[in-house]
């Protein structure tokens, strides 16, 4: 028996929310079930290749919504979960109790853990660090700008892990490892921690390129780091730079798309006027009403830019 486990790639709370449902399918479900996992970007156009579900289950977590028959769980907890009408019609005439949205879950991983303990009777119990940090991370529940960009904690490092990943492979061992493992010792293993030092090296130096590139004007921070060959980087150092911003507009380009990354300060959301997710749907991307992103082909940066102009324009105050 195959389940395909399809999640948000390069995202902990993506990864962490694999991990939560694959316990529980094991668990609860089939004990026997031989697991394999795919990550999914969002990228403009098609939203899942066309042999995605290819299990005799097919669960997607941490990403939208498809009316595919062949999928039979679903988890998700953003504004933009459904890409047409269509869909969240199809979603809300489901009847089979397995497919759920929250959105106003902080992060999928919890919202997760919390409907298979109530309607399947899972103890999430064992999994208390990994749920419990990714509702941190995911909620942007940090208690400072310095603690999301210094990283002290395991958690933190392993969310630069996940994020700078160029390891497929890497990161499916990562999803098995978070079903077991305390976090401080799965950064301690050799396959995350040997590429973690390049990524932290890395890390720092985004701090300083940062410091360069920001701008703040008018409430918005805004940077284009798309000639410098940097496609993630930690969406605080911002905030860490400039306390009194109320929103970030950032440009990213890497080999496969450019992206437009726009946020709000996590620690100051009484100043959030705009619904983010909203204003990224009008472009064709999508998020949260705190934090949102469009995609674009690579080809595409000119249009991205542009696109990046405007929203800036839009919430400055
Ligand atoms: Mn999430």
């Amino acid at each position: 028996m195959k389940l395909r486990v399809l999640y948000h790639d390069r995202c902990f709370d993506g990864l962490a929310s694999a991990a939560v449902f694959s316990r529980f399918y094991r668990e609860k479900i089939r004990p026997d079930a031989e697991i394999s996992y795919r990550g999914l970007a969002h990228q403009p156009g098609q939203i899942f290749p066309a042999s995605a579900f290819d299990g005799d289950e097919n669960a997607v977590v941490d990403f939208r919504y498809s009316r595919d028959p062949r999928l039979t769980w679903w988890f998700d907890h953003h504004d933009s979960a459904f890409p047409t009408p269509e869909d969240r019609a199809h979603f809300e005439a489901d009847r089979s109790g397995r497919k759920f949205l929250d959105p106003a879950a902080k992060s999928c991983t919890k919202f997760i853990a919390r409907t298979l303990a109530s309607r399947f009777s899972f103890d999430p119990a064992p999994l208390a660090e990994l749920i419990d940090w990714a509702e941190v991370i995911d909620g942007a529940l940090f208690p400072d700008a310095r603690t999301a960009v210094d990283l002290p904690e395991p958690a933190l490092k392993l969310m630069v892990a996940i994020e700078g990943s160029h390891d497929e492979a890497a990161r499916h061992r990562l999803i098995g490892d978070m079903q077991k493992l305390p976090l401080a010792q799965i950064v301690k293993e050799p396959y995350v921690a040997g590429p973690l030092v390049k990524l932290l090296t890395a890390h720092e130096e985004t701090i300083e390129l940062m410091r360069r590139e920001i701008r703040f004007d008018r409430g918005v921070l805004r940077f284009d780091l798309s000639t410098q060959g940097i496609e993630t980087f930690n969406k605080f150092i911002g905030y860490y730079l400039y306390p009194e911003a109320a929103y970030t507009v950032g440009v990213t380009l890497g080999p496969a798309r450019a992206k437009v990354s726009v946020g709000s300060n996590p620690w100051h959301q009484e100043w959030r006027q705009h619904d983010i997710a909203k204003i990224c749907e009008r472009y064709g991307g999508g998020g949260h009403a705190a934090v949102g992103a469009v995609s674009f082909v690579a080809s595409e940066i000119a249009r991205a830019r542009q696109v990046a102009a405007e929203i800036v324009r839009e919430l400055e105050s």
